[in-house]
């Protein structure tokens, strides 16, 4: 396909980049991680959704390759922030079905001189579905090595209740669908109040995203969420404006 040809193009000529999205602490106001994100301009058919690109790397395998390489950019880019703030990275379906997995990561991690104690790994619910039991191995040999583990884009996907009772995940990322629900759906409160509490009671952290309103936030706040993230506040930039923001914040 076009995007797959892309890709791989992107891939050779150094073309495919990371985005980093501030990860904000609703107490504080203060930035506490960032979500790097993948990029990828092509010279003919310009800027291409990682959605895309994502899904072709992982249908010809090539997202493994991409990965490794999205990673090593990013944890350069993390290396220069202060110590406390960390890097939450997104692991696709298929990367939790390689045996190599936590050997590849931790070869970069120490390449690149980073800590695994300050990178969170964001996965999906679809990844855990076909071989719950496999990933939850893998997850655990991550967690041994001091990687933090989030579940993206929760409520999203399927069984999800029985996923929590399963693993302890360290962060919880509620789905951007339950925050957009807030102020138009009147069940929107309650379903959200719910979910908050049913995360601190598992022990885990709270994460909102997808917030691109002051009432969101304000609401979120109210109701002892704790942390948060979305365009209101802080769209995903590149390295530098995510070094000047750091700056600027201390
Ligand atoms: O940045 P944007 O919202 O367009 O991203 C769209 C989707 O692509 C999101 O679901 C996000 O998780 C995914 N994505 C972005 N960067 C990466 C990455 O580096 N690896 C994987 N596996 N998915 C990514
Ligand atoms: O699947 P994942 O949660 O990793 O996807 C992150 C994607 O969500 C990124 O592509 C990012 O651009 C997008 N995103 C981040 N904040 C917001 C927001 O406030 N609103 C919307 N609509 N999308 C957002
Ligand atoms: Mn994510
Ligand atoms: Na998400």
């Amino acid at each position: 396909s076009r995007i797959e040809a892309a890709l791989r193009q992107g891939l050779e000529q150094n073309r495919l980049f990371v985005h980093f999205q501030p990860i904000v602490d609703l107490a504080s106001g203060r930035i506490a991680a960032f979500e790097a994100l993948a990029r990828l301009t092509d010279p003919e058919l310009g800027s291409i959704s990682p959605l895309l690109f994502i899904e072709a790397a992982e249908h010809t395998g090539l997202i493994l390759k991409l990965s490794d390489h999205l990673l090593r950019l990013a944890c350069e880019t993390a290396r220069q922030w202060p110590q406390e703030v960390h890097l939450s990275f997104n692991l696709s379906p298929r990367q939790l079905r390689d045996p190599m997995l936590v050997r590849r990561l931790l070869a970069i991690l120490t390449e690149a001189g980073f800590p695994p104690q300050r990178l969170e790994l964001e996965v999906t619910e679809s990844g855990m579905i076909s071989d719950a039991d496999g990933a939850e191995d893998v997850l655990r040999s991550l967690r041994a090595e001091g990687i933090r583990i989030a579940i993206d884009d929760f409520g999203a996907g399927y069984s999800s209740f029985a996923r929590l009772s399963r693993f302890a995940f360290e962060r919880i990322k509620i789905d951007r669908s339950f925050v957009n629900g807030l102020g138009s759906e009147h069940r929107a409160e309650p379903v959200l109040a719910s979910v908050i509490h049913l995360i601190d009671a598992l022990g885990s952290i709270s994460l909102a995203e997808g917030i691109e309103t002051q009432a969101q936030l304000d609401w979120l706040r109210a109701h002892g969420c704790r942390f948060g993230q979305g365009y209101l506040l802080g769209r995903p930039e590149p390295a530098e404006s995510t070094l000047a923001r750091l700056r600027a914040q201390r």
